[in-house]
């Protein structure tokens, strides 16, 4: 008996030791309504009830009930158990505490993180958007840039328009440049043969073109040929060749000895022949000379001398035929009979300190000077002056509107409605 008592006490005195070690409200709430909130408290409520409702039995019972030991082993380790369950169950819940609480800390450092995460971003956003200002800018610079190129294209499209159009005209051009290539090489070809067949005809005067005036050609035996004017019908009759004309001032006649000998001028224009084609001429057959002037009041009168030879080179292509005078300009070549020609840097004159052509700005066959300079300076009017285009009887220098001095072979014809020998009268004046 005194056994099982011990075992009871002792029982009891854990169960008070479990139900001291909870500091826990000490009142004495009804059991059912006490929640647990630890592990105390839970092994409080699970085993409490239990032991209590077992000693109460014991102690009804302890007269009447025998407990073996065996039975007490048993209950005991019943018991144990519970309690070794308790136990565990007391440890799951608080690893469950303590999960919930890491839960807690980690949920602590997320939102630190998050924060952290927030600050990131916020420094990232204003970055960003400091980016996309920069990029917003970018793009309007860009933007503008693409507005100039535009600007740009469009004015180059318009040049290249222009170009294209200038290219087309151009190209008409051309075309119209290379069509007249074409006719003037067919012209000239024409003129070639007209040329050649010219040549071929060998003429040696202009007698032939008597009824073609114009450009002919000349060619003299050993003597290169050359292009003439031919006069055609004239009030002196056909056949004659243009060996001089004035009409307008259009060509420089104050020129050297060179030139003289050469000739120069435009054969449809004012020219001076040359003095050696002259000579040529001249001395290949006897010619007649015959000079024909108009005045600026529009009266006109000729000179012809029947027997016109000019001398060669070596000869200062001298004046050494005239022959007879005929006509009504008066005589004003007979002082230069058997002169040499001069120009300014050939003085050939009558005067040995005197330079005639200086003087009468010309070149002529100068003696003492001259009653006549046919190349001398052109006067647009009727003025009276020593230089000028003159052809006085009188000594007088009035200029003249046109002058022209022609050629023929002697004798070729007659000369048809000229007056007969005979002075003209005198100048009224
Ligand atoms: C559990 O309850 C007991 C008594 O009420 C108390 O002493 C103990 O501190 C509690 N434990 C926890 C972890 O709250
Ligand atoms: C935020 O994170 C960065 C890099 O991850 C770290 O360097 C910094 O210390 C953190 N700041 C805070 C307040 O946790
Ligand atoms: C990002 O920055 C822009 C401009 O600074 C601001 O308007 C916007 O609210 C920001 N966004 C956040 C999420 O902070
Ligand atoms: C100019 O015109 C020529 C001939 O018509 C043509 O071949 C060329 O391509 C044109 N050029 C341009 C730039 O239009
Ligand atoms: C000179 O004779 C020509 C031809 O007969 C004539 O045309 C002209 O009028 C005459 N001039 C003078 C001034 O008599
Ligand atoms: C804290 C608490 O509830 N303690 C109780 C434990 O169980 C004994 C016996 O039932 C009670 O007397 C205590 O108050």
């Amino acid at each position: 008996m005194d056994y099982i008592l011990i075992i009871l006490i002792i029982v009891l005195s854990s169960a008070c030791s479990l139900q001291v070690g909870s500091k826990t409200k000490t009142t004495k709430a009804p059991l059912k309504e006490v929640l647990p909130t630890n592990a105390t408290q839970i092994a409080n409520v699970t085993i409490a009830p239990a032991l209590e409702k077992l000693a109460e039995v014991h102690i009804d019972q302890h007269k009447t009930i025998r407990i073996s030991k065996g039975d007490l082993d048993d209950l005991l380790d019943v018991y144990m158990g519970r309690i070794a369950e308790s136990a565990a169950t007391i440890k799951d819940k608080e690893n469950e505490i303590n999960k919930l609480q890491t839960k807690d800390q980690t949920d602590d450092e997320l939102l630190k993180k998050f924060e952290n995460l927030t600050q990131v971003c916020n420094a990232q956003n204003s970055s960003f958007a400091a980016t996309i200002k920069d990029k917003d800018e970018k793009i309007k610079e860009l933007e503008q840039k693409v507005k100039i190129y535009e600007t740009r294209m469009k004015r180059k499209q318009h040049v290249l328009t222009e170009l294209r159009k200038q290219n087309t005209s151009s190209a008409l051009l051309i075309d119209h440049l290379k069509r007249k290539v074409v006719y003037f090489e067919g012209k000239f070809r024409e003129k070639k043969d007209d040329l050649l067949a010219d040549w071929e005809a060998a003429t040696t005067t202009c007698v032939p073109y008597g009824n073609y005036p114009g450009i002919h050609l000349i060619h003299l035996p050993g003597f290169l040929p050359f292009l003439v004017a031919c006069e055609g019908q004239t009030a002196a009759g056909p056949g004659w060749m243009s060996i001089q004309r004035r009409l307008d001032g259009s060509v420089n006649f104050y020129r050297n000895w060179d030139a003289y000998s050469k000739g120069f001028g435009k054969l449809n224009g004012e020219f001076f022949i040359g003095l050696e084609k002259l000579h040529r001429l001249t001395i290949s057959q006897p010619h007649e000379l015959y000079i024909s002037i108009r005045r600026f009041g529009g009266e006109t009168s000729y000179a012809h001398y029947d027997d016109f030879l000019i001398g060669s080179a070596e000869e200062g292509y001298e004046l050494k035929l005239l022959g007879h005078y005929q006509g009504n300009a008066s005589d004003a070549l007979r002082t230069h009979d058997k002169m040499k020609f001069s120009t300014f840097d050939r003085d050939n004159d009558a005067f040995t300190h005197m330079n005639c052509a200086e003087y009468h700005q010309g070149a002529w066959w100068y003696d003492f000077c001259s009653r006549s300079n046919l190349n001398g300076k052109y006067f647009k009017g009727e003025v009276d002056n020593p230089q000028s285009v003159y052809w006085e009887p009188w000594y007088s220098f009035r200029s003249l509107k046109s002058v022209q001095m022609l050629i023929r072979p002697k004798s070729q014809m007659e000369l048809k409605d000229l007056p007969k020998a005979k002075r003209t009268p005198r100048d009224p004046r």
